[in-house]
């Protein structure tokens, strides 16, 4: 029987590269997102070319009750969940914390660290019932260091470091293993999302050095996760060649 992997923030970057290397080996996949459109796309593309079973979700992981709707939905087998990836996540703005936007700060903590909790919270009982699972949590480098106005965005992120610590604690006794994937710099939709869509600021962060790929956060993820049951990989901080710590690039 296949597996089954929910990566939550499928419609881009990151999550995309999960659900398409996930499907590759054979999970069948939940993905989820705000935008509609692209998860009918991708789970009709990863039908199609691996053979996989694909159920999309559609909800903003922002509000609980959209959560608990989108996952009291599950039957079945989908209740089987082998492997979830928190990975929906965002910055906005970039800029000092005293002139801070307030709607900028509570977008990032009510879907970094909010909508973080409300999806384990509902996941995490399906994976103590089957005494099984293993959750990768996305941090980041700014999750380990805090870099000139990245102030709550890297305030989230420690949040989620803190947070998987904790879950591995406390899931401890229920055999479900717990993660942390942490990147440094990965050219996706990030830039664009932090800068409200304006594009040309958006490349200008990945110019003069080769960034990762989300394609590479995809690979150590699925590494991660097909370790033999007594391994488990607490966190692993992962960095383009080009960039030492949240500031420091060995730019052209
Ligand atoms: P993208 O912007 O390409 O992807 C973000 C994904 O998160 C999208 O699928 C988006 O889906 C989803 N998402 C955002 N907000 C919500 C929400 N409220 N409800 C549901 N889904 C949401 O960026 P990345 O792939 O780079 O980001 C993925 C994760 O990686 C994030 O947690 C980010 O913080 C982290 N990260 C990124 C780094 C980078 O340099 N790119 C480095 C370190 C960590 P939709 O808009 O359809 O809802
Ligand atoms: C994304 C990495 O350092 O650009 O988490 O904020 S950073």
């Amino acid at each position: 029987m296949n597996k089954i992997a929910l990566i939550t923030g499928a419609t881009s970057g990151i999550g995309k590269a999960c659900a398409e290397l996930y499907a590759k080996n054979q999970y069948n996949i939940i993905i989820t997102g705000r935008r509609e459109e692209r998860l009918s796309q991708l789970k009709a593309e990863l039908e199609s070319t691996y053979s996989v079973e694909v159920l999309s979700l559609c909800f903003d992981v922002r509000s609980n009750d959209e959560v608990v709707k989108a996952f009291e939905s599950l039957t079945g087998k989908w209740k089987s969940i082998d492997v979830l990836v928190n990975n929906a996540g965002l910055a906005k703005g970039l800029s000092s914390i005293q002139n801070g936007d307030l709607d900028h700060w509570e977008q990032m903590i009510d879907t970094n660290v909010k909508g973080l909790l409300y999806v384990s919270k509902a996941i995490m009982p399906l994976m103590i019932e089957l005494k099984h699972g293993h959750i990768v949590n996305v941090g980041s480098i700014a999750g380990k260091e805090v870099y000139p106005n990245g102030n709550v965005y890297c305030a989230t992120k420690h949040a989620v470091d803190a947070l998987t610590k904790a879950m591995r604690i406390d899931l401890l006794p229920h055999k479900i293993k717990v993660s942390a994937v942490c990147p440094g710099a990965v050219d996706t939709e990030f830039s664009e999302v932090r800068f409200d869509g304006d594009k040309e600021k958006a490349e200008k962060v990945y110019l003069g050095y080769e960034p990762l790929k989300a394609e590479d956060i995809a690979d150590a993820i699925y590494f991660m996760t097909s370790r033999p049951a007594h391994v488990n990989i607490n966190d692993l901080l992962i960095m383009p060649t080009a960039q030492a710590s949240a500031t420091q690039f060995d730019k052209n």
